[in-house]
């Protein structure tokens, strides 16, 4: 595969834009080499500015499940931008999304539209905060919500002190209301409630974790969570932007059976275009402005465009709820495939998966959390990575994310994957 229009357009785009990129997980710094530059995509097939087709997994990191430029979408949203994109007032298509979202997703009366998926989960955090009066909240090392100050912290010196800034520009005094435990670990949550007891606003989660690779939560661990929450009034806040209208129609609440005080919502969502929400309860949602004291806003939120995207997504997918079991049938098939060829490769590897999250970690060690997660070997991950590129597949270019499934993915394609896979030296 030939990359020099993408190589000349990064070297243009780095003069005007931080790093060329404008979310850094694009510009290859994991895997090393230059970000692909993307011309147009339709269905499961990305076209790069040097004419290559790529077999796409990431779907734009979750939104394009049912593929790129997916007719009913792109009808929608060139229809809506005719009557104008966004006006600053209220509209009858946010409530028309707002009625389709809380009738798909379980135990939520009232949602909250935003432009991003940060932005969701800092909202429901600040409501969480609001609504309790407490200051303090959980999060998991390897977790990811977004790049709010809240959220970007890493594990305090001892296990039961607050958190210290991973980021420059985070300061110790919002660091020290985010304390940090191991994703499985119901026993350091336990213990951080005990020490920071009647202090703690919420525990946020990826109630199927994405961001260290696919970590799937082990048997009663959220289930745990629930009870501890329910026990000591904390609110349970599940991050679904990635998991939310991907795994069921109720999300991860619906496929876990376990019920989120707050849930956030991104990706799908909006079918492409930026869409965040967060929802709940009534009687959470109603202490958000401008009807209770809580203060969340934004220009664009609700906008008409993007909620015109967002409603012919979840209209699909409500009509056609049958597109995650063949979404998930299809992810067992890559599983299966990819799995086979390792081990005949002689690949020391470990596979996560949950519906049409996966993830392979080049690792003897079960990944159950962002310590066996960062084992994985890397030097492998990049020549799969870009072995597999070489080959026409664009797999998600960080060791710690999660392939995305669209459902325009064949069976071919799927095959085409795993005998690419053949053919390379790891
Ligand atoms: P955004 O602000 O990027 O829309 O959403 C933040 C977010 C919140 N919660 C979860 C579980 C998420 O996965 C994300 C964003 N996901 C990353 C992919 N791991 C987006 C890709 C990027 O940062 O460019």
């Amino acid at each position: 595969m030939i990359y020099q229009r993408s190589s000349a357009l990064f070297a243009e785009a780095k003069k005007y834009i931080p790093g060329g990129v404008n979310s850094p997980v694009r510009a290859f710094k994991a895997v090393g080499g230059d970000p692909i530059f993307v011309k147009e995509a339709k269905g499961a097939y990305l076209y790069d500015e040097d004419g290559n087709r790529l077999i796409d997994y990431i779907a734009s990191w979750g939104p394009l499940i049912l593929g790129h430029a997916h007719e009913p979408v792109i009808k929608a949203v060139i229809e809506k931008a005719k009557s104008g994109t966004s006006f600053g007032m209220p509209t009858e298509i946010e409530t028309e999304l707002a009625k389709l979202a809380i009738s798909m997703a379980p135990n939520i009366d009232k949602i909250r539209f935003v432009n991003s998926g940060t932005e969701a989960c800092m909202s429901a955090v600040r409501l969480a905060r609001g609504y309790t009066g407490r200051d303090k909240i959980i999060k998991f090392a390897g977790c990811y919500h977004g790049h709010s100050d809240s959220f970007l912290i890493q594990a305090g010196s001892g296990a039961v002190t607050f958190g210290s800034p991973n980021s420059p520009g985070v300061t110790q005094g919002t660091a020290k209301d985010t304390l940090l435990a191991a994703y499985n670990n119901l026993e350091e949550v336990k213990t951080l409630v005990q020490a920071n007891k009647g202090e703690i606003a919420a525990i946020i989660i990826e109630p199927i974790a994405g961001n260290m690779g696919c970590i799937v939560p082990s048997d009663m661990f959220i289930q745990g969570l629930r009870g501890i929450c329910t026990e000591e009034g904390i609110l349970l806040i599940f991050d679904e932007v990635m998991t939310g209208f991907r795994l069921a129609r109720g999300g991860a609440q619906e496929v876990l059976g376990i019920q989120a005080d707050i849930v956030t919502y991104g990706k799908v969502i909006g079918g492409g275009l930026p869409v965040g929400a967060f929802a709940a309860k009534a009687e959470i949602m109603d202490h958000l402005a401008p009807d209770g004291p809580v203060y969340q806003a934004g220009t664009l939120s609700g906008n008409p465009l993007a909620m015109s995207a967002g409603l012919a997504m979840l209209t699909e997918l409500n009509n056609h709820p049958e597109v995650f079991q063949s979404l998930s049938d299809k992810c067992e098939y890559l599983h299966k495939g990819i799995a086979l060829v390792l081990a005949e490769k002689e690949i020391v590897h470990q596979i996560n998966r949950f519906g049409s999250m996966i993830s392979v970690h080049f690792t003897d060690e079960p990944v159950v959390d962002f310590a066996t997660s960062a084992k994985g070997n890397n030097e492998t991950f990049k020549k799969y990575f870009h072995g597999m590129l070489n080959k026409g597949i664009y797999l998600p270019p960080s060791a710690f994310e999660s392939y995305f499934l669209n459902d325009a993915l064949s069976y071919a394609d799927l095959d085409e994957t795993i005998d690419a896979l053949k053919g390379i030296d790891l």
